[in-house]
């Protein structure tokens, strides 16, 4: 890495892409990262709008096809941002050329594939290349502020939690089919799109492991217009999930995964109860943690509003004077931070592929047990019973 800059090369140009843009972008003007990124190169097989997203952002160069970028001398990191059916190729051939990866969430669209890439990783790793996945909620600060909490002990022992996430988008039967409906693009629906977040979540905060699962998904609207405006096809993922799991601390947990909570856009509602005090999040709210202390006098106990915008609260310092709020952005470029000084100190970057497989692995209980009426279905290498 030349004069400490990262040379990154961005494969998509789409939603991700766009909020991947940003975050190097801002990671490099807003803050001391202890190496530098540079918007080297982005690929996309729409080289015309792959050129755009270049011309918005300042990227230096476009390609066509990712193997082209992955053999390029003058890249240092693999930036995934396209669907999953592409995540295991790119990332295992970066790996083994000897570039860093970031890949989008979910790891994968089988367990299969994420195992494989998990193997890469490691590989990879001992030779000083590191892999990352993107589940960048953990990096919003009220969340970041509740997993130091949670870990500090300040919440006791974990026996409640409930996660959703919830938006409406799909809840019109005539949004048209796009490439997230698709199993064959997106592995599953609401479930691996967004109920991986929450798994994610509740795994990092607590630090436990959801050791087994009963599920139900449902798929409401079955065809839905073609996005050419001729004829229907056919939706193959789930509309919604939501299963109980059983965490390996012993508390019990509800998940709910939907894209027709009429009302709700982006509603990642997190809430955990231990014995010494309870934690709530909604991301519609996102610069607010709930905070009530148990071990207060009762007759002045309750859910407390911290807004988390102190120079204090994680990822703050670099930002605006208290009060002046972040948004969905900003988490892309704390991901971008941690990554660039994790690849500079030579460190694992957080969240690991093995923590990719870990969600990867709850997913597909859900599909099992949902295929199957619900059936108890256990977490294979899930720590069972740890604390
Ligand atoms: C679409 O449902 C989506 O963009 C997800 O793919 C993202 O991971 C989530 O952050 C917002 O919603």
């Amino acid at each position: 890495m030349p004069g400490r800059t990262l040379r990154v090369g961005m494969v998509g140009y789409a939603f991700m892409g766009v909020a991947h843009s940003q975050g190097w972008r801002n990671a490099r003007s807003f803050h001391n990262p202890l190496i530098e990124p540079e918007l080297a190169v982005v690929c996309g097989r729409d080289t015309a709008k792959a050129a755009e997203l270049a011309r918005r952002f300042g990227w230096g160069d476009v390609v066509g096809d990712w193997r082209e970028l992955v053999a390029r001398e003058d890249i240092d990191l693999i930036d995934i941002c396209t669907p999953g059916d592409t995540h295991a190729e790119i990332a295992i051939a970066a790996l083994e050329a000897g570039k860093h990866v970031l890949c989008e969430k979910p790891l994968a669209n089988t367990v299969a594939e994420a195992e494989a890439m998990a193997e890469a990783a490691e590989r990879a790793r001992r030779r000083g290349v590191h892999a990352s996945v993107g589940f960048t909620y953990r990096r919003v600060p009220a969340i970041a502020l509740a997993a130091k909490w949670l870990w500090e002990g300040r919440v006791g022992c974990v026996r409640h939690v409930r996660a959703q996430y919830l938006q409406d988008w799909l809840t019109d039967a005539n949004a048209p089919l796009s490439w997230r409906l698709r199993k064959e693009k997106a592995g599953s629906g609401a479930l691996g799109d967004i109920g991986a977040h929450i798994i994610d979540l509740v795994q990092h905060l607590t630090g436990e492991s959801v050791t087994g699962v009963s599920a139900l998904t449902e798929t409401f609207v079955r065809q839905r217009p073609l996005a050419s405006g001729n004829g229907f096809g056919e939706v193959t993922v789930d509309d919604a999930a939501v299963f109980l799991g059983r965490l390996s601390g012993g508390a019990l947990a509800t998940f709910e995964a939907t894209r027709f909570a009429t009302g709700r856009k982006n509603a990642i509602r997190l809430e955990i109860n231990g014995t010494e005090g309870g934690l709530a999040f909604d991301f519609e709210d996102m610069n607010v943690l709930w905070w009530h202390d148990n071990t207060a006098d009762p007759a002045e106990a309750g859910y407390r509003r911290v807004v988390v915008t102190e120079p204090e609260h994680p990822y703050l310092a670099g930002w605006w004077p208290p009060g002046h709020g972040l948004g969905y952005e900003h988490a892309f470029t704390h991901q971008a931070l941690d990554l660039l000084d994790a690849i500079a100190q030579g460190r694992q970057p957080t969240p690991s592929f093995t923590e990719g497989l870990g969600v990867q692995r709850v997913l597909e209980a859900v599909q099992v047990s949902a295929a199957d009426e619900s059936r108890w279905t256990p977490i294979p290498g899930s720590r069972v019973g740890a604390s």
